[in-house]
């Protein structure tokens, strides 16, 4: 599916739709897009929630730094906007994943989370990704939120808030904005290393690893489509292990 005028983003909070927008301008001005193909019945579903319709519609893509380009958009009747976001790097090329999910609705959003993810054995980041990240101007949030357990896979560039207002919402994406550009710019700048595969693929598995124990994400899916179909999506379309 591509970005028409029947996309669910038309529907959601305007900074979901404005990440959106931002997200595939940024693939598209800098890789080399080609269309990446979800099993069949996954690209658009629907299921029911205590009554209200969830709707879920992706946009997927590839690159030759990228093996999978994830944007999912979601709707829970008028009340749950939903925004999640993931780039699986090409396991021959060194790149941390980037990250982002927000949740909303009835005009707030309730937690927004960005980041550049490590993938290296020693959980850095590379030094050009430090440099970069660290020479952005720094942006402070009134209320930021508390890791759970499980989320140890983070940077310590991660962005994990509750925005409190327009401000808070416009520099949010104006941040991830910046970390995408750094992101796509190192990624062409960056030779594959397949000699370095297979470490590269491990810490790709533990990031997936840890995300697929994320409890509200598999509870909303759980409520909605059941606990086995819950399980093949996040296993197979969220957080899928690259062979
Ligand atoms: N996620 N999120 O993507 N999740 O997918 N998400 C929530 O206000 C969905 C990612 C992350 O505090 C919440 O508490 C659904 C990525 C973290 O225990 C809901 C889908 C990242 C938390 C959902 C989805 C990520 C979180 C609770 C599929 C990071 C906090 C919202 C469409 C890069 C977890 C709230 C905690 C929370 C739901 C992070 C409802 C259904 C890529 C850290």
């Amino acid at each position: 599916m591509t970005a028409t005028s029947d996309s669910i983003r038309h529907q959601q909070h305007p900074l979901i739709h404005q990440l959106a927008d931002c997200i595939e301008a940024c693939w598209q001005r800098h890789l080399e897009l080609s269309p990446y193909h979800l099993p069949d019945d996954l690209g658009y579903v629907e299921g029911r929630l205590e009554g209200e319709k969830l709707m879920i519609e992706n946009h997927c893509y590839q690159a030759p730094q990228f093996r999978k380009m994830h944007l999912e958009l979601a709707k829970l009747g008028n009340g749950l906007d939903i925004l999640h976001c993931v780039m699986f790097p090409n396991p021959d090329y060194a790149l941390p994943m980037f990250g982002c999910d927000l949740v909303g609705g009835r005009g707030q959003i309730s937690m927004a989370i960005a980041d550049l993810s490590p993938t290296s054995p020693d959980h850095t980041l590379p030094s050009a990704y430090q440099q970069d990240l660290s020479a952005l101007p720094d942006v402070a949030f009134a209320q930021t939120r508390s890791f759970p357990e499980w989320a140890d896979i983070f940077s310590e560039f991660c962005l994990f808030i509750r925005p409190q207002d327009a401000a808070e919402n416009a520099q949010f994406l104006q941040q991830v904005e910046r970390y995408l550009e750094i992101h796509c710019q190192r990624a062409i700048a960056t030779s594959p290393t397949p000699e370095q595969r297979d470490t590269i693929l491990q810490g790709q598995r533990r990031y997936c690893i840890q995300q697929q124990q994320n409890d509200k994400t598999r509870r909303v899916l759980e409520k909605a489509f059941g606990d086995a179909w819950a399980e093949r999506y996040m296993t197979t379309v969220l957080f899928d292990l690259a062979g």
